[in-house]
């Protein structure tokens, strides 16, 4: 494996091979239970269905050859478990990197902490294990434990959001979260246009802050809002999170009350909280009431919110990056090259009297229209 795994890197070229003097640590097989044991934190703070399946394949469920040395290792830096997004992701990744599949998957949800996915991203290193993957918390930072990856010859595969200050990783398979926060924008434009709706004032729930995702989306939204002249009031973050979302909207109602038309949420979760802010302080939102609300993600929660007339727009990003990533492992098992960025496809989603022509960058977008057949076929 780690043979096979040392070939695919120098055929990829990714790695010089200075840098790789220190040889990859073999894994010793008592090591294998610390998986389990970073997996905790999922265990304690997310629901039980979803740190089960890591558990069962990296300690249970193994076949014996596979514990033998038959699986490929793979270990995944997740984020955390902030938003129902997070929890498709998760469920994709423990589904495609399953024991069936023939993989030791070991799972570790980093609750959102920063030093906590780095140590991951090191006790992987220790653990030995043939692939790293990560969904990087912050876009920064990174570029001293990548050079500890590549020193010990473990290929890392970046997921969901991007790294932006090395490039010491294999590939990237992810959303372009610019092009969403730019879809938001231009559908809000054509949209207000098309209701007679003059003037925009907004205010925007941000994610993380520092999170690829939080930037692409804040950056996109108000490159449209600066060049349309629209004024956005304020903008703070929610953490990608319900709770996040509600204490950032109840200070905005109390210090913007009656003067914003529009909240741009930059996930689902955050605008479930801002609609309870708004209930409470008797704001009413959706279509043809006082705010346009806007959100991200599209998971299957948010679109029943479309559907209901509670949000009027919401902007895909698909969590479902797993099967790709495979697909990047198995090239590298082959000893190819893959390409260094993969894009995931996302959509658009509104009510039909909400659909509206627009483009991004001159490239004519199309919107889906939320039925009760979309929501079943969403995750
Ligand atoms: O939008 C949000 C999650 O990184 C794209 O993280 C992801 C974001 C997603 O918490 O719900």
């Amino acid at each position: 494996m780690k043979k096979k795994v040392l070939a695919a890197i120098l055929a990829a070229s990714m790695v010089a091979l200075t840098a790789c003097g220190a040889a990859a640590p073999a894994a010793p097989a008592a090591e294998a239970p610390a998986a389990t044991e970073e997996a905790a934190p999922a265990e304690e703070a997310a629901p039980a269905e979803e740190a089960a399946p890591a558990e069962e394949a990296s300690a249970e469920e193994a076949p014996a050859e596979e514990a033998a040395g038959g699986a490929i290792k793979v270990g995944f830096a997740q984020v955390g478990h902030e938003s129902d997004w997070r929890t498709a992701s998760t469920k994709s990744c423990q589904d495609v990197f399953s024991a069936e599949n023939g993989y030791d998957l070991s799972f570790v949800d980093c609750d959102n902490d920063e030093a906590a996915q780095k140590e991951a991203v090191r006790s992987f290193i220790e653990q030995g294990v043939d692939y790293i993957i990560i969904d990087p918390i912050i876009a920064t930072g990174w570029d001293t434990v990548l050079t500890e990856c590549e020193d010990a010859g473990i290929p890392v595969i970046v997921i969901d959001r991007t790294i932006d200050d090395s490039d010491k990783y294999v590939s990237w398979v992810g959303s372009d979260f610019l092009t969403e926060g730019k879809a938001a924008g231009e559908w809000l434009k054509a949209y207000a246009d098309a209701q007679g709706i003059k003037e925009i004032n907004a205010l925007i729930i941000q994610g993380t802050i520092g999170s690829s995702a939080q930037i692409g989306r804040t950056d996109g939204f108000n490159e449209v809002a600066k060049r349309e002249g629209w004024t956005v009031l304020d903008q703070q973050t929610g953490d990608f999170t319900e709770a996040g979302g509600q204490e950032v909207m109840e200070s905005f109602c109390k210090s913007y009350a009656g003067k914003f038309n529009v909240v741009v949420c930059e996930n689902d979760n955050e605008a479930f909280g801002a609609m309870t802010a708004m209930d409470n302080a008797g704001v009413t939102y959706g279509p043809g009431n006082d705010v346009i609300l806007i959100s991200y993600d599209a998971c299957t929660a948010g679109l029943k919110d479309v559907k209901a007339g509670k949000i009027t727009a919401d902007f895909e990003c698909n969590p479902l990056a797993a099967p790709t990533v495979e697909g990047v492992i198995k090239q590298l098992e082959a000893g190819e090259t893959p390409e260094k960025q993969i894009l995931v496809p996302d959509n658009w989603y509104a009510l039909k009297d909400q659909i509206v022509d627009f483009s991004v960058d001159g490239n004519a977008q199309k919107m889906i229209e939320v039925t009760d057949e979309v929501i079943e076929a969403q995750y």
